[in-house]
């Protein structure tokens, strides 16, 4: 597999872009290869620029659970852009999208378009805290909610890929009032609000942990959450910008029957294009500008084109719920594969269509012990694998994606590559 063209559009990427990508994680600086530079993708298969078409296990990080470029999308999209990109005025894709989240997702009964995972959730938490008028935040180590300074501690991601646990140019006033609790750890959780439950705003958690690697919730954890919060008078947002329209038709909160006080959505909600969602319960969005007092805007938001693609991927979804089904026992081949050829050296993570293969030997419930993986180990395993074809997230912390475009064959091929592996 040769990746020149990849490496010449690197170098020349590096002398414009910092890094050379748009996002972090892209550069593979955790595998220590070149990034390859794609150039198309259809159902499961992404092509690079060198012409190699390989699996695709990343997805776009999420949004392509139907597969790429799927005709009916990408129809919708066409016949939106024909009429015009952006308005920066109303529109009834807008109006239709939010009715579907709603009926997918019924606490969700009212919400607002932005254009990214990160402005969904620095909203949904300044909602939160004009709502209780308290300030404090309480978020887990190694759950990441986007790149807004005051929750860029311990965060997971790529913040975890490159070791940075506190981004630089975070003013330590941005973050005091984010604490800090240990994912599955329900004391943890008391400790805080026993020392602060008058001044928490919000508990905001990934339903399942995504960005440490796959974190699945111990049995009951959840309904831990939705108690504690309710007993103290602060807010649970569930942050389901990966969870969301992929682990049921209704997401994490469907799939563990947990309803939150606010939920934010990313990802699939846009089909690939870029969309953030952001609602809840009524009376705490009548708060958004411009019923109430919390301001938040956007020019792109709402983009008719981005809503039109959010549209058409929840309509299939809705139309063929058999999807999950489907997705989750290709993705629990895979597991099952690994779990065996690996004999025990590996942790292997699955929830729904999302999992993480973690080089320790280790049970992973949380941070601390998603650090301990051999991201070496990782590094050796990436590369093999993408040598075979198979295109996977470049970071142990991440997760594969499996879609329903994964035909039968191709994961028979992955579980076959995963035997056949030197653990
Ligand atoms: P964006 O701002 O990247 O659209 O969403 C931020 C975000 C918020 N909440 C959760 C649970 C998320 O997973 C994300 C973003 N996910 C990462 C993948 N782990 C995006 C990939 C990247 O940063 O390039």
């Amino acid at each position: 597999m040769t990746d020149i063209k990849s490496k010449e559009l690197f170098e020349a990427a590096k002398r414009r872009i910092p890094g050379g990508v748009n996002s972090p994680v892209r550069a593979f600086g955790a595998v220590g290869k070149t990034p390859r530079f794609i150039v198309s993708a259809h159902g499961s298969r992404i092509t690079d620029a060198d012409g190699n078409e390989m699996i695709d296990y990343v997805g776009s990080y999420g949004p392509a659970i139907l597969g790429h470029a799927h005709p009916r999308v990408i129809e919708k999209v066409t016949q939106a852009c024909e009429d015009g990109l952006s308005f920066g005025a109303p529109t009834e894709r807008e109006v239709r999208l939010a009715e579907l989240i709603a009926e997918q997702m019924p606490s969700m009964e009212s919400s607002r378009m932005v254009n990214s995972g990160t402005e969904a959730v620095m909203s949904a938490v300044r909602l939160a805290r004009a709502f209780t008028g308290r300030e404090k935040i309480v978020k887990f180590k190694g759950c990441y909610h986007g790149h807004s300074d005051g929750l860029l501690v311990k965060a997971g991601s790529g913040a975890m890929t490159a070791s940075i646990p506190d981004s630089a140019g975070v003013p330590l006033d941005f973050t005091k009032h984010t604490l800090l609790a240990r994912y599955n750890d329900t004391d943890s959780v008391k400790e805080l609000f026993a020392g602060h439950h008058e001044s928490i705003a919000a508990v905001i958690v990934e339903p399942v942990a995504a960005n440490m690697g796959v974190v699945p919730p111990m049995p009951g954890f959840l309904a831990f959450l939705r108690e504690i919060t309710k007993k103290y008078g602060a807010l649970l947002i569930f942050d389901e910008v990966i969870t969301g329209f992929r682990l049921a038709p209704g997401g994490a909160q469907e799939y563990f029957d947990i309803t939150p006080d606010l939920t934010t959505l990313g990802k699939i909600a846009g089909g690939g294009m870029p969309v953030g969602v952001y609602g809840g319960r009524r009376d705490i969005m009548e708060l958004a500008a411009p019923l109430g007092p919390v301001y938040q805007a956007g020019t792109l938001s709402g983009n008719p084109a981005a809503m039109a693609a959010g549209i058409e991927t929840l309509l299939i979804l809705k139309e063929d719920p058999g999807i999950y089904g489907r997705i989750e026992k290709k993705a629990r081949q895979i597991a099952d594969a690994v779990r065996k050829a690996a004999k025990g050296s590996v942790c292997v993570n699955q929830v729904g269509s999302l999992l993480s293969v973690f080089f320790t030997d280790a049970a992973v419930r949380d941070y601390e012990s998603a650090v301990l993986s051999d991201t070496r180990r990782f590094a050796d395993y990436f590369g093999y694998l993408l040598e075979r074809g198979i295109y996977t997230a470049p970071s142990q912390f991440e997760a594969m994606f499996v879609s329903d475009a994964h035909t039968d064959g191709e994961i028979a091929y992955t579980c076959r590559v995963m035997r056949e592996m030197k653990w």
